[in-house]
């Protein structure tokens, strides 16, 4: 059983390498919350993967930390004594907010983890010590610029190129890429930009071979996914529309996509994501691990959770460098095969270094009980 006594809330930034393009906007530095839960034996950490606006999904920074601290924290502290395993069912009456309830379960469930001194991974059931790596490469301002940044990662060695696209920077894009690397795994993600009625242009991505298209239609539409997938041959995997194991099996059954995105952050935190890869399973639908450039923190949870069986696809889970010149955590340095570890140590096995942490960090909140 743990008793949670407080809760610090730390919203930090971090400057990208490389600006970050997707069809909704581009990223230059990394804003995110940051939770650390203490209990009498430990403290954890949970990374929150909303942004600043609510573009990706309907939460946002500023919102998810109103709702954790005026409804989760509360509900976190009444319950007591308590166990991550039991927080969803005390988060329940919050509607939605997956993304703020992943926070504070993550940040719970790592302090319980260093206090038994187990690994996450060994926790969740993880089978492998080191995960397949891909990258996701930004929407890029030419042609050229988006070849040049493509060779770079097939050099550093990364197992799976997915390209951001939008209406307009796709088909030729695709191409390029396509012929100046015949032989890599390139999938492309395109963040719900497309409408059914550009069937034509994902007919046209079926020529290159890819190993997915990852979201091409509105989050909220299994059904028209449904038909697209009818209409093409290359296979769909969903990340936006897959908030929970529910959306999972109700999106494999209905034929909605044959791969599944699994961010844990996106589903409401590690547990739930387990359950998404269980229902996956059972299905006979492969699922790998999403990214939301995490700092070192998120990342390692990531690491954790792609150890997984039937994370059977390179991740989103790239090396410190593709997203950081300095991470919050020390650097994760992908071998030359294109993997990472899985961190081994206690919780989620990686602690931010305080100075970095104090020098990246724009506001802080100590949210303790009522009554001790
Ligand atoms: O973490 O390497 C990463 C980023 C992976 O492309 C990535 N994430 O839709 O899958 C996705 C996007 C969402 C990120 S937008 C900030
Ligand atoms: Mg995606």
């Amino acid at each position: 059983m743990t008793r949670v006594r407080s809760v610090e809330l730390r919203l930090i930034s971090l400057p990208l390498v490389r600006p970050f393009r997707t069809s909704f906007g581009e990223m230059l530095d990394k804003v995110c919350i940051l939770a650390r839960a203490e209990t009498d034996q430990a403290h954890g950490w949970g990374e929150c993967v909303a942004d600043v606006e609510p573009t990706y999904s309907e939460e946002w920074n500023d919102g998810a930390w109103s709702v954790i601290r005026d409804f989760l924290a509360p509900a976190l502290f009444a319950a007591r004594d308590t166990d991550a395993s039991e927080l969803a069912s005390a988060f329940a009456f919050v509607r939605g907010h997956p993304m703020a309830k992943a926070t504070l379960e993550n940040a719970v469930l790592d302090a319980e983890l260093r206090a038994r001194g187990g690994s996450l991974a060994e926790h969740l059931g993880g089978v492998r010590e080191r995960v397949a790596c891909g990258v996701s490469v930004g929407i890029a301002s030419s042609t050229e610029a988006l070849l040049d940044h493509v060779a770079g990662y097939v050099d550093e060695g990364y197992q799976r190129i997915k390209l951001k696209i939008e209406p307009g920077n796709d088909v030729e894009r695709v191409r390029a890429v396509r012929e100046a690397n015949p032989d890599i795994l390139l999938s492309v993600d395109a963040n719900a930009a497309y409408r059914l009625a550009d069937v034509e242009t994902f007919r046209a991505l079926d020529a290159f071979e890819l190993l997915m298209i990852e979201q091409p239609l509105h989050h909220e539409d299994l059904w028209e996914h449904s038909l697209l997938q009818k209409e093409i041959r290359t296979d769909l995997c969903l990340d936006e529309s897959i908030r929970s194991a529910a959306d999972a099996r109700a999106a494999i059954e209905l034929g909605a996509c044959r791969i599944v995105n699994v961010k844990q952050g996106r589903v409401g935190g590690v547990l739930e994501a387990r359950r998404v890869h269980d229902v996956a399973k059972e299905l006979g639908a492969p699922v790998w691990c999403g990214g939301m450039l995490e700092t070192g923190i998120g990342r390692a949870t990531n690491l954790a959770l792609a150890a997984l069986p039937n994370f059977r696809l390179p991740g989103d889970t790239s090396a410190t460098n593709r997203y950081f010149a300095e991470d919050l955590t020390e650097s994760l340095v992908l071998a030359p095969d294109g993997t990472l570890p899985v961190p081994a140590g206690p919780g989620i096995g990686v602690e931010p270094d305080p100075d970095r942490l104090a020098a990246a960090t724009l506001r802080v909140e100590r949210l303790v009980p009522d009554r001790p």
